[in-house]
């Protein structure tokens, strides 16, 4: 019987790449992808000051169109007579255009030139 030839150690194999152990197997990997939507630009509210429109009737449209209470609205309109201009919210552009709206209408119908605009925020 003939003896067989001393086993000599094989080289090792190299690892074969099959798709399905790219994870693992049957995990699911997930990969995060960068945000796509833009969040919607944003409009403020800003009435301008003037010479002729009464406080009280600043105050009560503050209250009124940006749900201000009184004590807010007192204090935005003092900022508003004394920089120029301030800013009484912050609204989608649908929202933003129709405060600008109601204020002006408000002004006009007791004969103020009360000026209200709105302006994109960033
Ligand atoms: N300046 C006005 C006054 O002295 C008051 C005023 C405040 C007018 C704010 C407009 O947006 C305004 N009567």
């Amino acid at each position: 019987m003939a003896s067989k030839p001393p086993k000599t150690p094989l080289p090792p194999k190299a690892p074969v790449f099959k798709p399905e152990d790219a994870n693992g197997g049957d995990s699911v990997v997930l990969e995060r992808r960068p945000q796509k939507t833009e969040p919607p630009q944003m409009y403020q509210v800003v009435l301008l000051n003037d010479d002729y429109t009464p406080m009280e009737f600043v105050v009560v449209v503050i209250q009124e169109f940006f749900n201000k209470d009184r004590e807010t609205a007192t204090q935005i309109m003092l900022k508003i007579h004394l920089d120029g201009k301030g800013v009484c919210g912050v609204f989608s552009k649908d929202v933003a255009s129709t405060k600008v709206d109601q204020v002006t209408e408000a002004a006009r119908k007791n004969g103020h030139p009360l000026q209200c605009v709105c302006e994109p925020i960033e």
